[in-house]
């Protein structure tokens, strides 16, 4: 229907909503979304999309998958949050749970993302004091530049991204950022004897789906072996199954000794992530020194539990490893024919293609909005990269079909 002077779409209504009433910390596609199932999203005014975001890899499993949302109906009317001041049954089952999914000796559970690396760089600087003898306050981490971990003062201290840190001093001390995907600045930045962590994403996401060179995640890990000093992986967004294998650093064998999970951890049904390590790190934080009014919630436990299980049943690492590779041949035929169509990177179906500015000034922005006139959502991050990393329950129709959409949206980009 159109919009008449004094009439609004319900498109126009939220945007103008969000805009008056909402922080203005994001710049959204203008695309206003109502229901999502599986591979699909439509807007207030019907339009169905192919999701090529996922929320940022939070709905691998697909949107309001039937399990998960069963889990979550099953427990939302027993018990949802009982605190941590008491015990539940839902908890200690979880954790055993996810133990032994990824094969830890514990978990610490917590809500977001960021939360959880909080988690890892306090639970790294606590072993750090009581294990390996850190003098006090003098624990440092070492991060890459590049990285991206979340949007606490503590965390963004430690980008180099100008948007996340710029403007939020004074910055938390003790952070040492080397080149990502370089060994001998990190055998260099080890070298220091009050090191306690080295904190990673094994594929940097944010960045630009960066991939490191076969064996970094190897060597690395190794070198932090050498010097006493542990591995940390943010598997937030690389994690359960994104990259083609449960973990992204099941691809070269490395067990890291801190392991940070979110996002998908819930199929993206609500805020659940985790810290997984084994005794001798985990059992450095005492009762009462860190904690959550909602972290291993009930409801987050069945939740959680059910979102894996799917993995599992659904086999999501090996789909997203075989249609990874459907995609980025089809990405790459892109780039053959079309100069401004740079390059193709990825693993699974985490994936990115860069898009060289137009001369007229178009950039990934514009081809993003073709896109979604074309029915696929996909956001551009750092200005020329275009992330596509559909749920992993994609199909080969579907794949084919969402591929053919960003060719005709690349033809008249063109
Ligand atoms: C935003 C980026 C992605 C993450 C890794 C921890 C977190 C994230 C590897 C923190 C979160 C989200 C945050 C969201 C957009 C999105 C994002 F563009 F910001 F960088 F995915 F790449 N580790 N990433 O990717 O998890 O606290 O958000 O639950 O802040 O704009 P969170």
């Amino acid at each position: 229907m159109p919009a008449t002077q004094h009439q609004e779409t319900r498109s126009q209504r939220s945007i103008r909503l969000e805009d008056r009433y909402g922080a203005h910390n994001y710049h959204p596609l203008p695309v206003v979304l109502e229901r999502g199932e599986g591979i699909f999203l439509w807007d207030v005014e019907g339009k169905r999309y192919y999701d090529f975001l996922s929320a940022y890899s939070a709905v691998n499993q697909g949107h309001c998958h039937p399990k998960i949302i069963g889990a979550l109906t099953a427990q939302a009317g027993k018990l949802t949050l009982t605190s941590r001041a008491f015990f539940n049954d839902v908890l200690g089952e979880y954790e055993e749970y996810l133990a032994g999914y990824f094969g830890y000796h514990k978990v610490l559970p917590m809500n977001t993302g960021a939360e959880a690396v909080e988690t890892a760089l306090k639970l790294a600087r606590k072993w750090g004091y009581t294990r390996k003898g850190i003098p006090r306050d003098q624990a440092r981490i070492i991060v890459c530049g590049g990285n991206f971990h979340g949007r606490t003062i503590t965390i963004v201290s430690a980008s180099t991204d100008p948007d996340s840190r710029g403007g939020f001093g004074p910055y938390t001390p003790g952070i040492d950022v080397i080149p990502y995907n370089n060994l001998p600045a990190l055998q260099r930045a080890l070298e220091h004897p009050h090191v306690a962590a080295f904190m990673l994403e094994p594929i940097q996401g944010e960045a630009g789906v960066m991939v490191p060179d076969p064996g970094y995640l190897r060597d690395a890990f190794e070198a932090c072996k050498a010097r006493n000093v542990l591995f940390m992986a943010d598997e937030v967004q690389t994690g359960i199954a994104r990259t083609g294998k449960l973990l992204a650093c099941d691809h070269e064998g490395v067990r890291p000794d801190v392991l940070i999970l979110g996002k998908a951890l819930s199929g993206g049904v609500l805020p659940v992530s985790a810290v997984l390590a084994d005794d001798e790190v985990m059992l450095c934080i005492k009762p009462g020194e860190h904690g959550s009014t909602f972290g291993g919630n009930p409801l987050a436990g069945r939740v959680a539990i059910a979102a894996l299980e799917v993995v599992k049943q659904e086999r999501l690492a090996e789909n997203a490893e075989r249609m990874g590779h459907l995609f980025r041949e089809a990405m790459q035929t892109l780039v053959d024919e079309f100069d401004f169509v740079k390059l193709v990177r990825g693993k699974g179906l985490l994936n990115a293609v860069v898009i060289e500015p137009r001369k007229d000034g178009r950039t990934a922005w514009e081809l993003c909005l073709l896109m979604a006139e074309n029915g696929l959502l996909a956001k551009p991050t750092h200005g020329d990269i275009i992330r596509f990393a559909p749920p992993l329950v994609i199909g080969k129709e579907d794949l084919n079909t969402a591929c053919a959409i960003i060719r005709r949206s690349v033809e008249s980009f063109a």
